[in-house]
């Protein structure tokens, strides 16, 4: 593996909302992977950065996938309009979803990956009964609804977890990683079995550098992550606590 097998999908509520189609060809020159676009209705979570309109309008303006993050309280309501959008991936979370098999098989249907997303209280085994219907799993490494906070530390140890859980089946579903994915955690991330790092106001738009150079900062990071080798549950339980 090398750090281009890792994905980076910046956070467009952390761009520059005023000058958006503007950062978003920077972030693209700069060699991203996809855009990670997050959806709040402000019941679910109390917040509403974006919405419909902006992701409508951003869609034909360039060529990386759009990877939808829901904050929501009606998935399907959501999630009908975006299919008419024409998005690449929706994670919705396990915690709004009175009948999850049902959004997912929604989701599927119309042609776009399904991800489940998971606060950070809740543990992955919930996963157990849904994993054929899922394309990702997003784990929640701070509460949802806002950039800019500090990492949940027992959330490493359950991106093991969840990588552990996965291989018992055996099952290749890559793990996102969504909340202080900083240049300081990501090498954590990675070790512990990140494949997708969600990139915010700690790392990909950290005010210290220009966006190319902080994607460098982050593949550096990435590297150093996957020197480590892939930890497991027991070595993160004797990390000190991170922040
Ligand atoms: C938060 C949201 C995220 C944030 C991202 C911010 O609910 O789902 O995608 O935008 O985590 O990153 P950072 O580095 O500011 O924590
Ligand atoms: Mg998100």
């Amino acid at each position: 593996m090398d750090c281009n097998s890792i994905q980076i999908a910046p956070s467009i509520m952390c761009a520059d909302l005023c000058h958006l189609e503007e950062d978003i060809h920077r972030l693209e020159a700069a060699g991203v992977d996809m855009l990670h676009f997050d959806l709040m209705d402000a019941h679910f979570v109390p917040n509403m950065p974006l919405g419909f309109a902006l992701i409508e309008q951003l869609r034909p303006r360039t060529v990386l996938p759009f990877d939808v993050h829901l904050m929501v309280e009606d998935n399907d309501f959501f999630i009908r309009r975006l299919t008419q959008i024409g998005v690449q991936r929706i994670s919705v979370h396990f915690e709004s979803s009175t009948h999850l098999d049902r959004t997912l098989a929604l989701i599927r249907e119309n042609d776009i990956k399904a991800g489940v997303a998971l606060n950070p209280s809740t543990p992955v085994s919930v996963l157990c009964h849904v994993l054929e219907q899922i394309d990702c799993v997003l784990i929640m490494t701070v509460n949802p609804g806002f950039a800019g906070q500090k990492i949940v530390p027992s959330t490493l140890r359950k991106i093991a977890d969840c990588r552990a859980f996965l291989r018992q089946w055996p099952l290749d579903i890559p793990i996102q990683v969504d909340g202080n994915v900083s240049f300081k955690n990501i090498p954590k991330m990675v070790a512990a079995g990140a494949d997708i790092l969600v990139a915010g106001t700690s790392s990909v738009f950290h005010k210290g550098g220009t966006r190319s150079e902080n994607i460098q900062r982050a593949r550096h990071a990435i590297s150093r992550g996957l020197e480590m080798g892939r930890l497991n549950t027991t070595d993160f339980e004797k990390l000190p606590c991170l922040n």
